[in-house]
């Protein structure tokens, strides 16, 4: 899953895609790179965001979802909010990827795909000394709770997210990484997000000794590491900026795992095949 955010303020690519042909060609890009899908989204949720009216989110995404989805592209709306998620189906988006879990009902009543991720509390504040007693547990309780709901009220194809860095500690998201296995069993496709994330810059800082975070476009080692231990894990869809890179460590994970009998992790549509 590529990552295309029309948006001034994302943490990583605020302001390179505001401009919507800017952002096609992003997106065109990223299926070219071999994303399965392109996940539009107008509106940050990187802690401390600025929240983003409906009018304004629609306003960004709905133009490039179209483009995108005329020119064959399988795209993902990136969105809390029910208008905006039945406004990007109306335009092409074939999944709703909801970081709050709570817009199952829109995706069941359009048909399309969910991914349900955790997230404790909400971007505002959730970074708030986060507390949790047994991590893993906890986020695989709810995640089950709301992919259960979701498939129960008529949701053909529900993914799981931990949703790493959305409320939780540099320990909590390693917690969550080392216990991947135990997600990918929970009964439901899983999807993980780790790119260029603050978690990666942090180890980046701790392998030097350093107390200098990497910005995020410096975090691709650790973006295709975590996308590879994902995928060794269980995971079976990452969502990444940097598509070709991540497209090329899963598939010599999936080659150093399998053998020469492994199957290869195609740029066509990047699926595996076997
Ligand atoms: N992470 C971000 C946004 N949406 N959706 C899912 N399912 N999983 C994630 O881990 C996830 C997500 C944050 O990254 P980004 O979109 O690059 O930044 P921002 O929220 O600042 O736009």
């Amino acid at each position: 899953m590529g990552v295309l955010n029309v948006t001034p303020d994302s943490f990583s690519d605020g302001g390179r895609f505001i401009d919507p042909a800017a952002a096609v060609a992003h997106g065109r890009r990223l299926v070219e790179e071999g994303a399965d899908w392109v996940d539009v989204g107008g509106e940050s949720t990187r802690p401390g965001a600025d929240p983003v009216p409906a009018d304004e989110e629609m306003r960004r995404v709905l133009p490039v979802i179209e483009a995108l989805a005329v020119s064959g592209a399988q795209v993902s709306i990136d969105t809390r909010k029910p208008e905006v998620a039945e406004a990007a189906v109306a335009a092409g988006a074939r999944m709703i990827n909801d970081v709050s879990a709570g817009l199952a009902d829109v995706a069941a009543a359009s048909g399309v795909a969910f991914v349900a991720m955790h997230m404790r509390g909400d971007p505002a504040t959730m970074q708030a000394e986060p507390v949790y007693d047994d991590v893993v547990a906890e986020v695989r309780d709810f995640l089950v709770e709301r992919a259960e709901a979701a498939r129960d009220a008529g949701v053909r194809e529900v993914w799981i997210d931990p949703g790493i860095g959305f409320g939780k500690t540099l320990d909590h998201n390693l917690d969550l990484l080392a216990n991947l296995d135990v997600l990918a069993a929970a009964g439901f496709p899983l999807l993980v997000g780790t790119s260029r994330k603050t978690t990666l810059g942090r180890l980046a800082a701790r392998a030097d000794g350093s107390d200098a975070v990497p910005p995020p476009g410096d975090r691709l080692a650790g973006s295709v590491a975590t996308a590879a231990w994902a995928y060794r894990c269980g995971a079976t869809m990452v969502r990444a900026h940097d598509v070709a890179a991540t497209v090329w460590a899963a598939e010599a994970v999936v080659a150093s795992a399998g053998g020469a009998g492994a199957g290869s992790f195609s740029k066509e549509g990047a699926r595996w095949h076997r």
